[in-house]
């Protein structure tokens, strides 16, 4: 511990930038602890793996074709400026987010690059998306007549036209509808018509017919158009991945960004090897020997069968893991354990075939000593897809970025390190 503090005050107090990448080897992450969180509960996101992943895309994909990182809903829980930043420096070109205040964040914190909304904004947000050089979604001439209101004279809003090729989501779907707007953008001066994009709803799937459909009519929409804009997109990870020919000149890259598979039907068939950067750890609080007869947690569900070693992990369904997961194995000193009982809001039990001591790391997703439980094993108990796992795992779990195999950061809005 006293190395620790000395590395501790070189680190802060001379600003001497220390190696300490011997420290995840351990588990612990002993000068984080003191600063950044304190509860015995983390996520760690490895930036080198979506370094990576988008790397290897970017180089899948002619030069001319551009890359939207998808980074919507806190880059799908990663975190929403380490992922773009570490996305912008692998080659992609621009980010795409979900609604207008999720943009204004990633530009709070100072990125820079050009950011798409990819759903719904009010009109009357159109000045504050354009100062913030932050382009929309639109699908209707009312829409951009309201819009045009709320526009200075010298502002500019950038916008790319959404079409419902087949998602029954948003977008224009006929024909008439999209040459309206074509001819209504073409007048005004107040408006970029930067792309126009469609989104498929069946990419992840063997069975083709219904993409092809999708591919058909956002082609027969696009040949309505006198001109088209510069950016013309439609493929989402499974999309770009599974298309060696791309479709179009940019992708939207979301969820294999982040080292998943789009489904578990197209993992067998996919390019590369996809990184997976999400993993969940916490501590051993506590430890007890239970015998015959003796109950654990809510409902008094669990009955021990004789003696048993039974532990207590600091995480539960307030964390994002939730009720469902009873069962559910986790790590610990090399074996898989059990979570028994019911799952609390803040804690939960798992059984272990012999005791270890408290402090003992436990591995919730990741991997350890040959062992692994991956985002789609969750995903599986779940009966759920892989997006969800991360997405659902709450903010008051701090985020530990990897970076060049150590700790660089911590992400901990509990404390306002944000
Ligand atoms: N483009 C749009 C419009 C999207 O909604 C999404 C993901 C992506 C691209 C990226 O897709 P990928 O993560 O499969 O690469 N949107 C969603 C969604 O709304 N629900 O799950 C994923």
């Amino acid at each position: 511990m006293k190395y620790y503090i000395i590395l501790y005050i070189l680190k802060k107090e001379y600003k001497i930038d220390i190696e300490c990448k011997f420290w995840l080897t351990e588990g612990r992450l002993p000068w984080m602890d003191m600063q950044d969180f304190h509860r015995d509960t983390w996520v760690e996101v490895n930036l080198d793996d979506i370094h990576d992943n988008v790397a290897s895309m970017k180089q899948m994909l002619p030069s001319e074709v551009k890359m939207f990182a998808v980074v919507k809903a806190n880059a799908y829980g990663h975190g929403d400026y380490e992922v773009a930043s570490t996305a912008l420096k692998a080659g992609a070109d621009f980010l795409a987010v979900a609604f207008l205040d999720e943009a204004l964040a990633l530009r709070g914190k100072g990125i820079t690059a050009p950011i798409l909304v990819l759903g719904v904004s009010k009109p009357d947000r159109a000045g504050i998306a354009a100062d913030a050089h932050i382009a929309l979604t639109v699908f209707s001439v009312d829409w951009l007549e309201q819009a045009k209101k709320y526009l200075k004279n010298d502002q500019n809003l950038h916008v790319h036209v959404k079409i419902d090729s087949g998602m029954g989501r948003i977008g224009v779907r006929s024909k008439v509808d999209l040459m309206k707007i074509d001819r209504w953008l073409a007048n005004e001066a107040s408006f970029s018509f930067g792309g126009i994009f469609t989104h498929f709803a069946t990419a992840d799937q063997l069975d083709m017919t219904y993409f092809r459909k999708q591919l058909d009519t956002f082609k027969a929409m696009l040949s309505s158009l006198k001109k088209l804009p510069e950016i013309v997109h439609a493929s989402n990870s499974a999309a770009a991945l599974r298309f060696t020919e791309p479709l179009f000149n940019a992708v939207r890259f979301g969820i294999s960004m982040y080292g998943l598979s789009p489904s578990p039907e197209i993992k067998p068939i996919l390019p590369y090897a996809l990184k997976e950067a999400f993993s969940l750890k916490t501590e051993i609080v506590y430890l007890k020997k239970l015998s015959l007869g003796d109950c654990v947690s809510y409902g008094a569900t669990y009955t021990a069968q004789g003696d048993e070693w039974i532990a207590t992990l600091p995480i539960g369904y307030a964390d994002g893991w939730i009720r469902k997961l009873q069962g559910q194995e986790v790590i610990v000193a090399g074996e898989k354990a059990p979570i028994i009982g019911r799952i609390c809001m803040d804690q939960c039990m798992i059984k272990l075939s012999k005791p270890v001591p408290i402090g003992t790391e436990v591995i919730l997703i990741g991997k350890s000593q040959g062992l692994s439980i991956s985002v789609d094993d969750i995903a599986t108990k779940l009966d759920t897809i892989n997006y969800e796992i991360p997405c659902m795992i709450a903010s008051r779990v701090p985020r530990v970025y990897i970076q060049n195999n150590q700790v660089s950061h911590v992400r901990n809005p509990l404390l306002n390190k944000i």
